[in-house]
């Protein structure tokens, strides 16, 4: 047996002992997901939808099945280059290399700072500590932001929670937003949140700071991720699987991921 294929034995053997654990990072997808919600003049997504076909009925008597409808930016869901005006000739969620789908995590955890201000940003000053504790960022890999907001997901209304200024919900500075883009080894960026910058990133200077500079610099987002609790600060290893929506500039996602026991 060559080492690779012994390498993929491994894993089987660990999967099924129960030494890796796979991790759930994604949220139940229905008409009650929340979604994300602009502010005037901007254009919305429509939620998710189910639509019957038939069910075991005069329709299709012996098959249930239903057709789907939710924008591409719904729930747990991926954002491509092509999504941002500054990668609008990047590459959309098809064209996405499947390696790029799988790869380290790291996570930094301020679920205790948002707690106490739901407006918190991640700062450059933030990876550095976290840095200083757990070595570099993943060359190739992904960095997820636990927020705590996931335990908000079963509540549009707590999920964005908005008041007469806005949504306000945590996200990075535009200072971090740009290192992550143009200094870090990392190739994309994870939130709990509705979407990887924050509830008032349209005030910002740019406006969404992450989407302009992650998804400029060819990088990725992955938002409303669930279970980010559950991942260590370093070890796991992500899977993100979009629908290869040829022109699409994201896509709903499974994303999974493997944790050592
Ligand atoms: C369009 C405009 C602003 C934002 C978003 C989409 C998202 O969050 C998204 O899902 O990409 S902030
Ligand atoms: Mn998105």
């Amino acid at each position: 047996m060559t080492v690779s294929t012994s390498v993929l034995h491994e894993l089987i053997s660990a999967l099924g002992s129960g030494s890796v654990d796979v991790i759930d990072l994604t949220a139940p997808l229905s008409e009650r997901t929340p979604i994300l919600q602009l502010p005037p003049p901007f254009a919305n997504t429509q939620g998710f939808s189910l639509q019957e076909i038939s069910n075991f009925d005069e329709r299709g008597p012996a098959w249930y099945w239903n057709n789907i409808a939710a924008g591409e930016h719904v729930g747990t869901h991926f954002d491509a280059p092509r999504h941002w005006i500054t990668a609008r000739d990047g590459v959309d969620v098809s064209q996405v290399p499947p390696k790029q789908l799988i790869g380290p995590v790291a996570v930094i955890d301020k679920s205790a700072e948002v707690a106490a201000n739901p407006d918190f940003l991640l700062q450059v000053k933030h990876i550095d500590e976290w840095q200083q504790k757990h070595g570099p960022l993943p060359d190739g890999g992904w960095l997820l932001f636990r927020s705590g907001w996931d335990s908000r997901a079963g509540d549009q209304s707590a999920f964005l929670n908005a008041n007469e200024s806005g949504s306000h919900t945590p996200g990075v500075s535009v200072e971090l937003a740009q290192w992550l883009a143009k200094e870090a080894p990392i190739i994309g960026f994870g939130v709990e949140t509705v979407g990887t910058d924050a509830g008032a990133a349209h005030s910002f200077d740019p406006p969404f700071p992450c989407h302009s500079f992650l998804l400029g610099a060819g990088k990725y987002g992955l938002t409303q991720l669930a279970n980010v609790s559950k991942l260590p600060a370093t070890g796991a290893v992500l899977i993100a699987a979009p629908l290869p929506i040829v022109r699409g500039s994201g896509s709903p996602a499974r994303v999974l991921a493997l944790v050592a026991r």
